[in-house]
């Protein structure tokens, strides 16, 4: 039923192993230069609980920079077999090194998320994201032959030649930025097939913040299941947490992690339940291990258990990056909240791209929304009811009005990886 019964393995236990590997994973990053000074007076016989990791310090992305390249490896550099890069959404990359056992890890840590949605051996898996210095490509690709599946690394874009591919060797299982599941649902038909008939069950989404409203509308237009897969690549890529069949929220590895969610402003824990900021150790990692690693990624741990029987504690969609939130006449936004607004409306197509201009003293938010054809009609003030109400909508649920542009469908720019949902125009004349 499970892919390792470390997934439903008793907490009590679960929470002993997170203590003796995070005692390890203490005494081996100190072998790192990095480490080596920054946890020189810790002992590791003073951890009993996993609630004992708030003793050490956090890492964050600018100690990672400043120990850019080696740091944090506890390892001779001939020990490393891979290097991947962060895309660098926001700001200088980091590289993270990889020894051959951690490349190992991984691949188990990857086969089983897939596996925990449903994937097994006799599927088919297309990788059609990039591949390269992004995780997601290599990531995925080695994790599903782990698990067994035929695996075609299509790569991204070319829609044309992943649509053959699909169709000619019986793809059951992609793997997709959610952003483009959307547009390729549409290219799909558009190139005369009926997305009913593809072969395809299951669409692994991630990499991305995307609201449950966007994941509906996936599965809708694309006929699929798909799955929510956070990782980054500062704890290894992909693999980090999962959907299981439920889809009420991400696994998270415990035997391979340990997570804590803190209020930003205070480094404290938050209350069960309560969204904060994830921070997370690796405790599982041979060359490279990374403490307390603020994510700045925003989300909850889900209180109760889940339906599958796994005890490893489920995380909630990310509801973005602590960077992303955007301040508007004095209210705090994320591009998230406008994402579930409009993908929440049937009229409403596949792209949207937040701006911020500045006209006269104030700021302004405009908010350019791609819709469907069939909706786009020649009826001026049919178009013009459609979208004052997308506007009301909006600012239900932000708080201000935005002025909202209505475009035609595949109109708006698309990113070749993670979508760009914000642009900041206010420093432009
Ligand atoms: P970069 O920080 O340059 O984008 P990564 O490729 O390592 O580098 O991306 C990791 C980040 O991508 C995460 O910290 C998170 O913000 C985002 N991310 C990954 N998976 C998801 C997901 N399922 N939902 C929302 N955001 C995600
Ligand atoms: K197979
Ligand atoms: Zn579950």
């Amino acid at each position: 039923m499970y892919y390792d019964p470390v997934e439903a393995m008793d907490r009590a236990a679960l929470e002993e192993l997170q203590v003796e590997r995070l005692k390890e994973t203490i005494a081996n990053a100190r072998k790192s230069p990095f480490y080596g000074a920054r946890l020189a007076g810790v002992n590791p016989e003073d951890f009993k609980t996993p609630a004992d990791i708030t003793k050490l310090p956090f890492t964050t992305k600018d100690d990672l920079r400043s120990q850019y390249p080696h740091g944090l490896l506890t390892r001779p550099l001939d020990d490393f077999v891979r290097l991947h890069a962060s895309s660098g959404t926001t700001g200088t990359p980091t590289a993270v090194f990889y020894t051959q056992k951690d490349l190992d890890t991984w691949a188990d840590l990857m086969a089983r998320s897939m596996h925990c949605c449903g994937c097994r051996k006799s599927d088919v898996c297309q990788n059609m994201s990039g591949y390269g210095l992004f995780t997601g490509g290599l990531g995925i690709h080695y994790g599903a032959e782990r698990l067994g599946m035929l695996t075609i690394p299509a790569g991204a874009g070319n829609t044309k030649r992943q649509i053959k591919l699909i169709r000619d060797h019986n793809v059951s299982v992609l793997h997709i930025i959610p952003s483009f599941a959307l547009y390729f649902a549409q290219k799909v038909e558009e190139a005369g097939y009926n997305v009913k008939e593809m072969p395809w069950r299951i669409a692994l989404i991630g990499a991305e913040p995307h609201t449950e409203e966007a994941r509906r509308k996936i599965e809708e237009m694309m006929h699929i299941k798909a799955y929510n897969s956070y990782g980054l690549s500062e704890m290894n890529g992909p693999g980090v947490a999962f959907e299981c069949v439920e889809q009420k929220g991400m696994h998270l590895w415990e035997d391979a992690y340990i997570a804590e969610i803190i209020n930003p402003d205070t480094g404290e824990h938050v209350a069960e339940g309560e969204i904060g900021e994830l921070v997370m150790t690796t405790i599982l990692r041979d060359g490279m291990p990374i403490i307390r690693y603020r994510t700045r990624d925003l989300t909850r741990f889900i209180p109760g258990q889940c339906g599958c029987g796994r005890t490893h504690r489920r995380i909630d969609r990310i509801a973005g990056r602590a960077d992303d939130m955007m301040i508007l006449k004095g209210v705090n936004i994320y591009p998230m909240q406008i994402e579930q607004t409009l993908m929440a409306m049937p009229e409403v197509g596949q792209n949207y791209l937040i701006e911020l201009v500045r006209e006269g003293v104030s700021d302004q938010m405009r908010v350019k929304v791609e819709i469907k054809d069939e909706f786009f009609v020649e009826d001026m003030r049919a178009l013009q009811g459609l979208q004052k109400q997308i506007a009301k909508n909006l600012c239900n649920e932000i708080l201000i009005t935005p002025r909202v542009e209505l475009c035609q469908s595949d109109s708006i720019p698309k990113a070749e990886g993670k979508a760009v949902r914000v642009v900041d125009r206010r420093g432009e004349e």
